[in-house]
């Protein structure tokens, strides 16, 4: 195929679960496709975060997709909430049943995507030196799919085994007898910990901040309950789609500082029993009122001081310098008590930080730790960090990195002015990761495909946000955030976990029943804040 150039009408960048639903979608409607896939299978995220403890923070009854009834009736999901390897066996088993792999191409990365204005074609390479000419092209890319450049200096010297936990190796590995070291404590390293400590014979953790985390209390899910979760199926489906947070859980039923100290207690301890995000959702208030919040963020610091038994490590891991939520909330099992096993220790690298890794181990300014195997759980560059690994060029020839040098923004979180017929899935300033991804890779799938349906039935060639409404939109992205006390913390939401990159909120907070009215709203007023050009080549 190298030297000829294919033509579809639409090019989708991406096979995690966006991209997958948008194969079928979009074949559904009648549209030629390719999907371009760097992974050698489906399940994006879900099929390179094989790390130990892997699993998904959101039920997997609501994690899962909507748009096929016989679908969702069909899978048995396990447990309340499925580790990586169930949810992969999912995405595969999905792929099967659509039979979406004809339309992927796996093992491949798109190096270039480039806008002919001439043609209103995205003219599309890939590092195997294929081309591609595409009328639309979806980026579903995902939002945490880059691993963020390791900026610990020294690490080329480490002469043992180094794993991140984003690009695990694909037939694991054995911690058995092996020293382990581990920097990173957001959720990827609160889920890793309790195994990883489990299998090795000494684990010492490097934390560098500490982050709230709230029990999973994950159990397997009992016949009956599954049973009559599926009789509900659709009403729990409405439910989400109606929510904050895309999911069914109970939400925002209490205002703290409404509630006396009792009650308040009780309102706590109820969440903390339900597990999960219950205790960010189910208050008004918990992200909107700093007093608020110390509450809940002083019940978590008083539940981690109940578990962990030595007092200098629980001090250590109580989180003092974000409000509770504002750094994503990690769901774990067992993290707080895995302080208390004898192989395990906590090195606080804020106080003393990491001066270099060397090659047994690393030095902070005041005291060196040896171990053979080193296990990097430092995150991602979220949301951009796939989109800008691509040379894209849009009209004019203006590069998507100089598009958003100051910040990424698009309008809705999907459509970047100057850069017509291009889309993309759970982009910056959509709700995205602040709501049920899945469903809100789901939701944009819909609407995108319905545009492009919309296009081709009324001979559109063009379909480009307009600067304006792209301004109005990031304006409206802020103003909503910094109602909220989620921009009071460095966190990847805004990009500060990232050294470089420009500060701008990265999701829309507004919740996802806001979201998803506004988009019904803009496709109902003609798709508002669009120009949609007859196009001579239409
Ligand atoms: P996160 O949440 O970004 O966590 C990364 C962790 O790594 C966090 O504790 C960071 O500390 C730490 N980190 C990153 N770089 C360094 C360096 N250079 N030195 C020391 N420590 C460092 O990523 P995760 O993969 O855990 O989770 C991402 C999302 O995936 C999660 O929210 C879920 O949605 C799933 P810091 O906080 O920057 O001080």
């Amino acid at each position: 195929m190298v030297g000829q150039v294919r033509e579809v009408d639409v090019l989708i960048v991406g096979a995690g679960f966006a991209g997958m639903y948008a194969i079928h979608r979009l074949r559904g409607l009648g549209f030629s496709i390719r999907a371009i896939e760097k992974g050698d299978d489906v399940g994006g995220t879900w099929y390179w975060n094989r790390y130990p403890g892997a699993r998904c923070d959101i039920e997997s009854m609501s994690y899962s997709y909507s748009f096929s009834d016989e679908l969702q009736q069909e899978w048995r999901w396990s447990h309340r909430y499925a580790t990586q390897p169930e949810i992969l066996r999912y995405a595969r088993h999905v792929a099967d049943k659509f039979d979406l792999r004809r339309d992927i191409q796996f093992g491949t990365q798109v190096t270039d995507a480039t806008y002919d204005e001439s043609a209103a074609k995205w003219a599309v390479t890939t590092d195997r030196g294929e081309r591609f000419l595409a009328r639309f092209l979806i980026m579903a890319t995902g939002c945490l799919s880059v691993p963020k450049k390791v900026d610990v200096p020294g690490l080329d010297s480490f002469a043992g085994d180094v794993f991140h936990t984003a690009d695990w190796p694909r037939e694991g590995v054995d911690f058995t007898g092996r020293r382990v070291g581990i920097i990173g404590t957001g959720s990827s390293g609160i889920q890793s910990i309790p195994l990883i400590a489990q299998a090795a014979e000494y684990l010492t953790v490097f934390q560098r901040t500490a982050n709230f985390s709230v029990p999973a209390w994950n159990a397997p899910m009992s016949d009956d309950k599954v049973a009559a979760m599926k009789r509900d199926y659709a009403s729990l489906r409405r439910k989400s789609r109606n929510s904050y947070a895309g999911d069914y859980a109970e939400e925002a039923i209490l205002t703290i500082m409404d509630l006396s100290p009792e009650d308040r207690e009780a309102a706590f301890e109820k969440c903390w029993q339900q597990g999960g995000f219950n205790i960010q959702y189910f208050f008004t208030d918990v992200m909107e009122s700093a007093e608020a919040n110390r509450l809940a963020a002083d019940f978590v610091r008083r539940k981690i001081r109940a578990t962990v038994r030595d007092p200098k490590v629980a001090e250590l891991l109580c989180p003092r310098d974000h409000p509770l939520g504002a750094k994503r909330l990690c769901v774990d099992t067992g993290y707080y008590e895995t302080y208390n096993r004898d192989n395990v220790t906590l090195v606080d690298i804020h106080g003393d930080p990491i001066q270099s890794i060397t090659p047994d181990g690393l030095k902070t300014g005041k005291a060196s730790y040896s171990f053979d195997t080193l296990v990097l759980a430092t995150g991602f560059d979220a949301f951009t960090g796939a989109l800008q690994r691509i040379e894209i060029t849009g009209r004019q020839g203006r590069k998507l990195s100089a598009a958003w040098a100051d910040g990424a923004t698009a309008y809705l979180g999907m459509a970047v002015a100057g850069f017509p017929n291009m889309f993309i899935v759970t982009g910056p300033g959509s709700p995205s990761v602040l709501a049920n991804v899945l469903l809100a890779g789901e939701q944009h799938v819909e609407w995108i495909s319905t545009l492009i349906d919309h296009a081709r039935a009324q001979q559109i060639g063009e379909i480009e946000a307009e600067p304006a409404a792209q301004e109005g939109w990031a304006r409206q992205v802020w103003q909503d955030a910094d109602r909220t006390l989620y921009p009071r913390a460095q966190s990847w939401y805004i990009g500060a976990n990232v050294p470089g990159k420009p500060h701008v909120f990265l999701a829309y907070v507004a919740g996802f029943k806001a979201y998803c009215d506004q988009c019904d709203e803009i496709a109902r007023q003609g798709y508002a804040g669009f120009r949609l050009r007859m196009n001579a080549a239409a």
